[in-house]
């Protein structure tokens, strides 16, 4: 018989800017081989040590093939096989019961975020299906939306300049970023550029992999950036390096921003952030006098109370420097915005959504799932993308919430998180390998397309097509679910106007180019500098130092300083019981809690370890590799010592995010983190976190 030999075109899934271009050669209908797409010029021929192996991962025995339902007790992770039949008329019939329950529609929650980045896989379907039978909303906040909200304010968009242009840049900050781990491709330009005379700092209270390859590691105390921000502004104007011209023409509230920050002076910026004055000065001199000037701002200094406030602040520093007219000037958090793609609004038909549906925020499910008073209560949970039981905050609560009787709870998975293990019915899904998709980035300027290599393995399907039979069941109208994918490939590459970019960046687009591509860059220019002549979409149309939006919220329209809920200097109160700042970021092995299952990436990752310095661990006991108990009035996890200089004393770092059920203490660092938000864009505070630790015997384990 002859063998069937194909490559075909596939694009990484996983919530990372990177969104890499993937070929997968297909022999005999198996996936006998993955690699980055040589052609893309940000993959560059490379993934990264998680993805290279998804073929593995794809056809891991622990996948889950079948439908299942729950034999045990929520949490033991007991199943049954069970038919799709069965599966779908189970879960229907229960929606629809407790649709017609006095109830109603509304305390039916999806919950999902970002375990597949794909257009249809994430948001398709399955929000149709949700706008049509009325359920709660869900404000998807877990990740970026204080910071999406903080750039908003100050430039009207999420700040982004050609990733490319870095190659030119000369001074790099990674600020609040662990670049190298976390947006890999990204480092490899900006080792270029370093090659080519750039300098890079890291703005961290965590000597990061990242801060250890920069130039520089600056270690900020944790929920300050914005301090330092204007602190850095303060040097600028006083020493008059500013670019006056930029402020003038493109730039609003200059002069108020300058008083705002005659306030912020080194001494003062200096007892808030923990650096020297004379590291805040050099630092003001070099950014403001070394062109062009990047900075990579990230999500990881927006997980704090005032993280919205940060993200604002340091989106300022391009325009007072006049950064953003330069090739690899300005600064970088999500060139999501992008995308003139058809508007989620047309594509999920939120015209479905009853009017006065409430809003449930997914950072603080531990609360809704609690709360008595919530009205109704959330009696049903759809978990797709997402395993909250790991990666939410507040995590007893969380697992309190999920171990409630009365609610009815069904999980759409690849693989038995711990999510799973509370699920009355688990739904099998597909990988990428599987299923068609349609993706942007929000790293690069590229469209990708997924098409499927393999048959869908076992009887998982993809989510459009749960959903799709769960509409069927529910006797939805066929016309929203009747389309197939690639049908919805095609309507979602159908380009709407009003966007950042006009449509015509996307014309020449289309499904049938992508496949034969697998990646289209969006048709802009070399180098593309958006800003680089103002056109700030803000309501002014200038980068707005000074917003008349914040003013409306009643907020404070100038960049400011907010410390942090959990802040020990002005939480004394908590700080005395709990006076570290526990900080939480990804392993560089893991991908939140994605791959957090797989030996080979457990491996790589040790063991779950909390990163102290040698002053804190001496005053506590606690030595080298001993087990340690981490914990706050929120709940409490455990790992093993590791006494370094990579943190400050007064800082801890704990590298996640552990499958709970894997672990001694059976919990992870979100046995600590808190349901408090940030004071822009209603989003997590996962770094912004007091506890206290202490050793513990083996004989406590
Ligand atoms: N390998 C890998 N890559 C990933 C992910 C992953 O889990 N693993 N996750 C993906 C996702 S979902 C996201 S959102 C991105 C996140 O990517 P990043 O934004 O880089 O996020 P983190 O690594 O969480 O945080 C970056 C750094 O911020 C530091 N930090 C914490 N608090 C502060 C502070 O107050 N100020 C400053 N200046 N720094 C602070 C942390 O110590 C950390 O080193 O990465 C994506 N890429
Ligand atoms: N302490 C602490 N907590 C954090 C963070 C932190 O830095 N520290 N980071 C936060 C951030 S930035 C984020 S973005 C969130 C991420 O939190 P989540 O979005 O929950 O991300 P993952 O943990 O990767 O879980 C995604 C799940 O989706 C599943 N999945 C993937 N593809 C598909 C599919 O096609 N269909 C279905 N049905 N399932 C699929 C995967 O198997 C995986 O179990 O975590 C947050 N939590
Ligand atoms: S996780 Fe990021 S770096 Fe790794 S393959 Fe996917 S997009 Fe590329
Ligand atoms: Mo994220």
């Amino acid at each position: 018989m002859a063998q069937s030999l194909k490559t075909i075109h596939a694009t990484c899934p996983h919530d990372c800017p990177d969104t890499c271009s993937m070929l997968v050669t297909v022999k005999d209908g198996k996936a006998i081989s993955l690699k980055g797409n040589p052609d893309h010029p940000i993959t560059k021929g490379f993934l990264c040590g998680k993805v290279s192996r998804y073929i593995e991962r794809t056809y891991h025995p622990t996948r889950l093939l079948h439908p299942l339902k729950r034999i045990g007790a929520k949490g033991e992770g007991r199943f049954e096989k069970i038919s799709w039949q069965e599966a779908i008329d189970t879960v229907a019939s229960k929606l629809g019961s407790i649709i017609d329950s006095p109830f109603g529609p509304q305390s039916i929650l999806p919950y999902s975020y970002a375990g597949t980045m794909g257009r249809l896989q994430s948001s398709s379907i399955d929000r149709r299906f949700f706008h049509r039978i009325g359920a709660s909303l869900l404000e998807r906040t877990i990740c970026a939306t204080a910071g999406v909200a903080g750039s908003q304010m100050t430039l009207g968009a999420r700040a982004a300049i050609d990733p490319e242009a870095v190659l030119h840049s000369k001074f790099i900050i990674n600020w609040g970023s662990n670049t190298s781990v976390t947006n890999s491709h990204l480092w490899t330009i900006m080792h270029r550029a370093r090659k080519a005379g750039a300098k890079i700092i890291t703005i961290d209270p965590f000597r990061s992999k990242t801060a250890e390859k920069s130039d520089l590691w600056i270690p900020i105390r944790p929920g300050t950036d914005a301090a330092l921000a204007l602190g850095i502004m303060h040097v600028i104007f006083r020493d008059n390096l500013q670019d006056q011209d930029f402020i003038d023409k493109y730039c609003l509230g200059g002069e108020d921003l300058k008083s705002r920050a005659n306030d912020f002076t080194p001494a003062k910026v200096s007892a808030i952030t923990g650096l020297k004055p004379i590291t805040i000065e050099q630092l003001a001199h070099e950014y403001a006098n070394t062109k062009p000037a990047f900075i990579r701002l990230n999500y990881g200094l927006q997980r704090h109370g005032g993280g919205g406030m940060a993200v604002r602040a340091i989106t300022c520093l391009p325009g007072i420097i006049g950064a953003w007219k330069e090739t690899g000037g300005g600064a970088f958090l999500s060139t999501s915005g992008m995308y003139p793609l058809k508007a989620a609004s047309a594509f999920e038909r939120h015209d479905l959504i009853p009017k006065g549906t409430r809003s449930i925020n997914m950072s603080l499910l531990a609360d809704a799932l609690n709360d008595n008073n919530l009205a109704p209560p959330i009696k049903a949970l759809i978990v797709y993308n997402s395993n909250p039981a790991a990666v939410c905050p507040d995590q007893s609560k969380v697992i309190r919430g999920l171990k409630r009787d009365d609610l009815f709870t069904v999980v759409l998975e690849q693989f038995p998180t711990d999510t799973v293990d509370y699920a009355d019915i688990v739904l099998p899904a597909t990988t990428q390998l599987e299923h068609w998709d349609l993706h942007t980035s929000y790293g690069h300027l590229h469209v990708q397309i997924n098409e499927p290599a393999i048959a869908p393995l076992g009887e998982s399907l993809p989510n459009t097509e749960i959903f799709r039979l769960l509409s069927k069941a529910m006797k939805l109208e066929p016309e929203l679910y009747e389309s197939t994918d690639i049908e919805l490939i095609k309507e979602a590459l159908e380009p709407s106007a009003g966007g950042f970019n006009s449509a015509k960046v996307m014309s020449a687009i289309t499904f049938e180019q992508l496949k034969k591509e697998g990646s289209m860059r969006l048709d802009l220019p070399k180098d593309y500098a958006p800003f680089a002549n103002g056109h700030f979409p803000t309501p002014s149309g200038k980068c707005e130092f000074f917003s008349t939006s914040m003013q409306k919220l009643g907020l404070d329209p100038l960049p400011s300083y907010t410390p942090s809920h959990e802040d020990p200097q002005t939480r004394i109160d908590l700080a005395t019981h709990y006076p570290i700042q526990l900080l939480s970021p990804p392993d560089p092995a893991f991908l939140n809690s994605s791959f957090a299952n797989l030996d080979w990436q457990k491996q790589d990752a040790g063991r779950p370890t909390l990163l102290i310095s040698p002053k804190d661990a001496a005053s506590r006991g606690i030595t080298e590799e001993a087990r340690v108990r981490i914990f706050n009035n929120r709940g409490e996890f455990l790992a093993h010592a590791k006494i370094t200089d990579a943190v400050l004393s007064g800082v801890a770092v704990a590298q996640g995010l552990w499958w709970n059920k894997d672990i001694p203490g059976k919990a992870n660092a979100n046995a600590t983190t808190s349901t408090a938000i940030t004071d822009l864009g209603a989003g997590a505070t996962f770094f912004d976190n007091l506890i206290e630790v202490e050793p513990v015997s083996n004989s406590d384990i």
